[in-house]
């Protein structure tokens, strides 16, 4: 096993990913940015370093400065998380050049993943279901014209190296596209460094629905079932579950199967998870792969009562698959409710300040991911992700309702946050009879 674990995030991931290493007897060493020196990851870890400024683009996106505290701690391998440098394949490049290990897939795969419409194309070959589009050159505006045409209204414009919600824009006619086309083109240049972009037609009352995979480095392919995501805001999720309650068993097999058909046809390896769209009639169609352990993998760990993070770490050290696919039972119901610090009734502003006062909630089948102590202050200089709660119940009536009273225990002064939200949605009528698709979030608020 490893000797020596870098945990190259922040915030609850880090935290998450250190309680494992902890657990398996792996030192660990945290790194930080000058925003981040009280974080509860810098304590938690056995060793930390600071990597440069708040922005992260001078800390936790800064390879040099990374690479050289590795060094110098003689790190082995390298958890990255999620967001930051998790799914650029330059960083995993360079990784294997310093002889560090990469906690995760194949330089490769992350690179296929991180070219969406390229994904698609791949997957489409494999014999899965994609979505119609147009993703050749989009360069060629005469052509691009012409093919927005023939898919028809409304269509949606997606950043090729999108990811977080960023560069993804619904265009309903001529107007708009003229309009939007220049606007995702920038807007992925600033993000990701390219402004490729594809167009796909726009499935309107779909549901997200994606599948976890895991792989190790002898071929051998599972899935760990479906996480349903449907609930987002600005194509950030909010609420996720496991399972989703639109899935009958018959549809969960024959997405399960191309999830695994796809990642079998990547040679895929370690985590991953296959994302797809599921109209009303329950067509599905694959619209992208994360590369990554995802935000919302805590629901998936739940049902089937595995450690992710332990699995990633113990395949990417050469451990095959801890179980085969008909050991993997999925067991009651689970949800986990993003806890932001957003001010709902300011248009979902992010919420800066300290933490004046914190109570997190527990009890039987409630867990909360956190990073935040009552004196903590949130900076504007990452993401507004301030807990995770995640319940577990017998069935989806029961997570329902430990979900609703985990939130009415959780006090967070200080700052503004989304409980209230979260509350409401934990009531609504649609929402408990498993009746929402794409548009639920913008008809709650
Ligand atoms: C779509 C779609 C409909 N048609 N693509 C949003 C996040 C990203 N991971 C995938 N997303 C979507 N892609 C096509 N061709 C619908 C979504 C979508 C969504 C869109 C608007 C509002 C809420 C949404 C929630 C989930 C998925």
């Amino acid at each position: 096993m490893f000797r020596k674990i870098l945990i190259a995030n922040r915030g609850e991931i880090a935290v998450r990913i250190i309680r494992t290493c902890k657990e398996m007897g792996i030192p660990t060493v945290a790194i930080y940015s000058q925003a981040d020196r009280d974080s509860l990851h810098v304590k938690f870890a056995d060793e930390a370093f600071c990597v440069g400024g708040p922005a992260s683009r001078d800390s936790y996106l800064n390879i040099p400065n990374i690479l050289s505290g590795a060094d110098v701690l003689q790190v082995e391998a390298i958890h990255p998380g999620y967001g930051f440098l998790s799914e650029n394949a330059r960083f995993v490049k360079i990784l294997e050049e310093c002889n560090f290990k990469f906690i995760g897939p194949s330089q490769e795969a992350i690179e296929l993943g991180s070219h969406k419409a390229r994904t698609c194309d791949a997957m489409k070959t494999a014999g899965l279901p994609i979505v119609g589009g147009f993703r050749e050159n989009t360069e060629d505006e005469q052509e691009l014209w012409k093919r927005v045409k023939s898919l028809g209204y409304p269509v949606m414009l997606k950043a090729s190296a999108g990811g977080g919600g960023k560069g993804m824009r619904i265009v309903h006619n001529e107007k708009e596209l003229a309009k939007m086309v220049p606007v995702v083109k920038k807007e992925a240049e600033i993000s990701f460094g390219s402004g490729e972009f594809y167009v796909e037609k726009y499935l309107e009352d779909v549901r997200h629905i994606e599948f976890q995979v895991v792989a190790d480095n002898f071929g051998e392919i599972m899935h760990l079932g479906e996480r349903e995501c449907t609930i987002q805001r600005r194509h950030q999720k909010v609420i996720e579950e496991s399972p989703s309650p639109f899935l009958d068993e018959p549809l969960r097999e024959k997405m399960a199967e191309a999830a695994i058909e796809g990642a079998r046809f990547l040679k895929y390896r370690n985590l991953g998870t296959m994302e797809f769209l599921v109209d009303s009639k329950r067509n599905f169609y694959f619209i992208e792969i994360n590369t990554r352990i995802q935000v919302e993998h805590p629901v998936t760990e739940m049902v089937f009562g595995l450690d992710l993070v332990k699995e990633q770490i113990q395949l990417a050290s050469g451990k095959k698959l801890s179980l085969k696919q008909l050991q993997a039972k999925p067991k009651g119901h689970c949800l986990e409710c993003r806890i932001l610090a957003e001010d709902i009734d300011r248009g979902f502003m992010p919420s800066t300040g300290k933490i004046d006062g914190l109570y997190i909630p527990g009890g039987l089948g409630v867990r909360v991911d956190t990073h935040i102590y009552s004196g903590y202050e949130i900076t504007p200089y990452y993401d507004s992700l301030l807990a995770k709660l995640i319940c577990w119940g017998k069935d989806r009536k029961e997570a329902i309702t430990r979900c609703y009273n985990a939130l009415g225990e959780f006090n967070i002064t200080g700052i503004k946050t989304n409980i209230p939200l979260l509350k409401r949605i934990m009531k609504d009528k649609d929402f408990i009879e498993g009746n929402f698709t794409t548009d639920y979030l913008e008809k709650m608020v």
